[in-house]
């Protein structure tokens, strides 16, 4: 036995300016719940941590939306989000929020020690100001083009297209969020951590020291990061809703949020400690202490580099062993959005499938955005149900307990003179814990659910062998059947302990069904799995069988679809979508418009280039010739749907070098105000080579 661990695993601490949605559960809350589920199975020491991060912009700009006060506002959906996660069963150890008074504690204690250790420059900068609104446009109170990938939306602080966090003032062509106003200058004293000087430090710590086991998409992001040059960092702001900055002087200063919310998963460990009689500094400042952060991809930055460099700049902290953050999930090929209501909201899904947590749990595990964004659909929903839990996990245990019932009163038989293929398949159960544990452990948990399937697959396959059903048997080789009865009982009892990180219901379910309980055996730990003892001894009774998984119907699928309809439609006429489209550009004239070539071509062959997310390379039948065409759509489309397809091409556009290749035009595209990005069709039957104007 291995000696025990500890581990202080947190979950990106939810804004609370509105529920949470699939997207979030996908992301972050499952594999997080599934990783500390794990750990406690194994006998490990776990602080699962996480809270309502109720400050910044987006909630004084919601709440001022509605007419109450911030705290209002963060009381409401600190409620709601919570009651989700219980409901999803996401077993955190504290669920705390950082408008608690222990945090604003803990957060000026973090900020005064850096201050009186000289940690920060102060600094006089001219920074945005809106005089109508007479206030200072931090973050997302500022909107205006990305300095990096042009995004017209980028916010102040983050752009959300391209992840890169910047200075409000980095931004092009910003606007005020509050009254429309293009800003001034107006200085004004913050305080910065200098990034910079940390530089060297994050690399070898990170890209030297975990290339090999963090996430590649997170490698990537921060390789990327540091060789673009890390700058001093503003971590106060001119606002009036957060953590007061704890310096004289500073009067209508806060904490920026991205500095208070990281040292939330500090202070709820402390408020957690408290109440348990715990030592808080063992989950944060111990060697032996592993620290995991589960993130989505557009926190990799804060939590990478600002953050850890906050904790470094402190000097007695520990660092994360790991971030193991996801991409996206869409829904319905749609980017999710809170401010478009494009989203599958948890209370909502709880209302249409009330007791169907573990439906959603597994379906958005098997289709986790573990590697690259992913889609969520309510087809797939339905399939993954019907086809998967219903008539693999579902049936087979239905079968068993059924037949238990029905054979043996309920009551485990006896064995004798077990075939080889029984005894295999006892062995190969035994297997499962470590199979199953590593791929959790290397936060695969795609790949970790997909073997638990494959063990309940075994059963059915076992159960149902070709002349060798206990149900044709049961009169004439009764011995056997009892064999058989008894292998299908300690698969299932397997199923019931290796199923609780991922479907926590089912797991309840199935263990009151074989009334399995740790009274019972030596431990109900992922271990016992493997072990010597049987899971279920003859002779111990179990429970009736009661139903795990029940059909989605069509109807059921097509309300959702419906709902979703209804929503686009609302959003087609919206002020907002309206305001999102850019522009109408410059008067052009007749000549200049004429001198474009643009003509009707042809996608022969298309590859993503290599080593990048956005390029994509093309030979494009142009009608005069073929030629390449490099363009920045990968993140879009994938290769093989872009093969054959007819396009709009800008045939005269100077040829320019991309990474080496050198791109001879351009392919036209239409974008939508989210980013969407979709082919300008000519009809398929129009000749390559002919030309538009
Ligand atoms: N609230 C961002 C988000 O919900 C942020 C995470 C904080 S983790 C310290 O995407
Ligand atoms: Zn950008």
């Amino acid at each position: 036995m291995s000696s025990q661990q500890r581990f202080t695993i947190t979950a990106a601490l939810p804004y609370t300016n509105g529920p949470v949605h699939i997207g979030h559960l996908a992301g972050v809350y499952v594999p997080a719940d599934i990783y500390a589920r794990y750990q406690r199975l194994l006998g490990n020491d776990v602080a699962f941590i996480c809270g309502s991060d109720e400050h910044g912009v987006p909630i004084t700009i919601k709440a001022k939306k509605e007419g109450i006060t911030p705290q209002e506002l963060v009381n409401r959906y600190h409620k709601i989000i919570g009651d989700s996660f219980k409901e999803f069963g996401i077993t955190f150890d504290n669920y705390s929020r950082t408008s608690a008074q222990i945090h604003h504690d803990t957060a000026s204690a973090f900020f005064t020690k850096l201050y009186d250790d000289g940690k920060f420059i102060e600094q006089v900068t001219e920074q945005l100001y809106d005089p109508e609104a007479d206030q200072f446009l931090a973050d997302r109170f500022v909107v205006g083009t990305c300095p990096k990938c042009g995004n017209p939306e980028s916010y102040g602080d983050q752009c959300e297209k391209c992840g890169t966090s910047h200075n409000a003032t980095d931004l092009i062509d910003p606007k005020s969020a509050i009254t429309g106003n293009t800003p001034e200058l107006k200085e004004t004293r913050h305080w910065f951590l200098p990034l910079d000087q940390y530089s060297d430090w994050l690399k070898e710590w990170i890209v030297d020291g975990h290339a090999s086991d963090w996430k590649s998409n997170v490698l990537g992001q921060v390789k990327s990061w540091i060789t673009d040059g890390l700058h001093p960092r503003a971590v106060t702001r001119d606002l009036d809703w957060g953590i007061p900055v704890p310096v004289n002087g500073a009067d209508g200063k806060v904490l920026y949020v991205w500095f208070d919310a990281p040292i939330g998963y500090i202070s709820a460990t402390k408020e957690w400690a408290t109440r348990e009689g715990k030592n808080w500094e063992d989950y944060w400042k111990n060697e032996d202490t592993q620290l995991l952060h589960f993130i989505g991809k557009d926190n990799i930055v804060f939590h990478c580099i600002i953050f850890p460099a906050m904790l470094k700049a402190h000097g007695d902290f520990i660092l994360p062993e790991n971030v193991p953050a996801n991409e996206f999930l869409n829904l319905e090929d749609d980017k999710i959005s809170t401010s478009r209501n494009w989203a599958v909201w948890l209370h909502e899904y709880l209302e249409d499938f009330p007791d169907q947590q573990d439906v959603l749990r597994y379906v958005l595990t098997a289709n986790a955005p573990e590697t690259k964004d992913n889609n969520f659909t309510w087809k797939d929903f339905q399939a993954r149900n019907n086809n998967e839990l219903v008539a693999n996990l579902g049936n087979f245990v239905n079968r068993v307990i059924v037949l238990t019932n029905k054979y043996y009163d309920g009551i485990v038989p006896q064995t004798q003179d077990l075939d080889s293929r029984d005894t295999e398949l006892l062995e190969l159960i035994k297997t499962y814990p470590d199979k199953i544990g590593k791929s959790v452990e290397q936060f695969r948990f795609r790949e970790s659910l997909n073997q638990l399937m494959q063990l309940s697959s075994l059963g059915n396959k076992y159960i149902a062998e070709e002349g060798l059903e206990p149900w044709k048997l049961v009169k004439t080789e009764p011995q056997k059947v009892q064999n058989i009865m008894y292998v299908c009982l300690q698969l299932t009892t397997a199923l019931a302990i290796l199923s609780e990180p991922f479907l926590p219901h089912t797991s309840t379910k199935l263990k009151n069904m074989l009334n399995y309980s740790a009274q019972d055996v030596e431990s109900t730990s992922w271990n016992h799995v493997a072990g010597l003892e049987p899971l279920l001894p003859a002779n111990h009774k179990i429970n009736k069988a009661a139903l795990l998984f029940s059909r989605i119907e069509d109807e059921q699928v097509q309300a959702q679809l419906e709902k979703l309809q209804a929503t686009k439609a609302a959003n087609l006429g919206s002020a907002e979508t309206k305001s999102n489209l850019m522009p109408q550009k410059e008067e052009t004239n007749y000549d200049d418009f004429m001198k474009m070539d643009l003509r009707v071509g042809e996608i022969l062959t298309a590859e993503r280039m290599p080593k990048t997310d956005k390029l994509m390379v093309m030979t494009v039948d142009t009608g005069i010739d073929k030629r390449t065409i490099v363009s920045g759509i990968a993140q879009h489309f994938e290769a093989t749907d872009l093969v054959g397809r007819k396009v709009t091409v800008l045939a005269n556009l100077a040829p320019r070098k991309l990474r080496g290749v050198e791109s001879q035009g351009m392919i036209l595209l239409a974008e939508d105000p989210e980013g969407k990005l979709v082919f300008v069709n000519p009809d398929d039957a129009v000749v390559n080579g002919a030309t538009i104007a």
